[in-house]
């Protein structure tokens, strides 16, 4: 038996989180059996690291601690829990994968390439997505929304043209592989994020 993984990405304030109950709900009434899940993070000992990592402190974190950690929470997370629930045949819903590191700190930080690709192929392995939604959505119009909730992570204290690099970034690598991302203008208000969301669930539900 082999279920489906799909993952949400996007920057920050795009609408992901809010949006993936939505989603989840629409395959459930559909007859599928779903685990909703997100990056960094996904299980105890993942939300641990994730604590680690999005904490503000003193001491600034090395780029290649932030990257190692992302990947040690994934190796956690895929080894516990997406990949066991893909075993059983449930759709996986992850808010976050891969792309965000290739975004983040690939992008965003300027890590070397070859250093991503070797962990993405160590730790992942062939757990690729099915497919991935890209929430797209201005830098300024995200961060206003995330600017809105209470303090900020370690992450989102970064400026503006860290986030427009992830945002080419993330753009750039759906424009590379169209025939495993759907890009939703998530600048839009909810309703009409959901309207695109129905149309990509129904291209869901037809696969065979
Ligand atoms: N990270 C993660 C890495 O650096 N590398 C990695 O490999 C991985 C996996 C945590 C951080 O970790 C980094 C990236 C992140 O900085 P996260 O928990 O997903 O990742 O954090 P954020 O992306 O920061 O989560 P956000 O909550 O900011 O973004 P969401 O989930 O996309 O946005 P959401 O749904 O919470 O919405 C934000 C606000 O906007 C409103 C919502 O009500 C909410 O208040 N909103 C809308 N308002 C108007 N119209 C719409 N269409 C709206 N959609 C949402």
């Amino acid at each position: 038996m082999s279920g489906r993984f799909i993952t949400l990405e996007g920057g920050e304030g795009a609408g992901k989180s809010s949006n993936l109950e939505w989603l989840a709900d629409a395959l459930r009434a559909a007859g599928k059996t779903v685990t909703v899940s997100r990056e960094p993070g996904g299980t105890a000992l993942a939300e641990s690291i994730r604590g680690v990592l999005l904490a503000p402190g003193d001491e600034p974190m090395a780029d290649d601690t932030e990257l190692l950690l992302v990947f040690a929470a994934r190796a956690q997370h895929l080894e516990q829990k997406i990949r066991p629930a893909l075993a059983r045949g449930e759709w996986v819903l992850c808010d976050r994968f891969v792309d965000a590191t290739w975004a983040y700190q690939g992008a965003g930080r300027g890590l070397d390439s070859a250093a991503i690709a070797d962990l993405e192929s160590l730790v992942i392995r062939d757990t690729r997505p099915d497919m991935t939604v890209l929430f797209d959505v201005p830098v300024e119009v995200g961060m206003a929304r995330a600017g809105k909730r209470a303090a900020l992570d370690r992450i989102e204290q970064e400026d503006r043209a860290f986030f427009e690099r992830i945002r080419q970034c993330y753009l750039a690598r759906a424009a590379q592989e169209p025939s495993r991302f759907r890009t939703v203008d998530a600048g839009q208000p909810l309703g009409s994020v959901q309207q695109q969301l129905g149309a990509i669930v129904e291209e869901m539900l037809a696969w065979p």
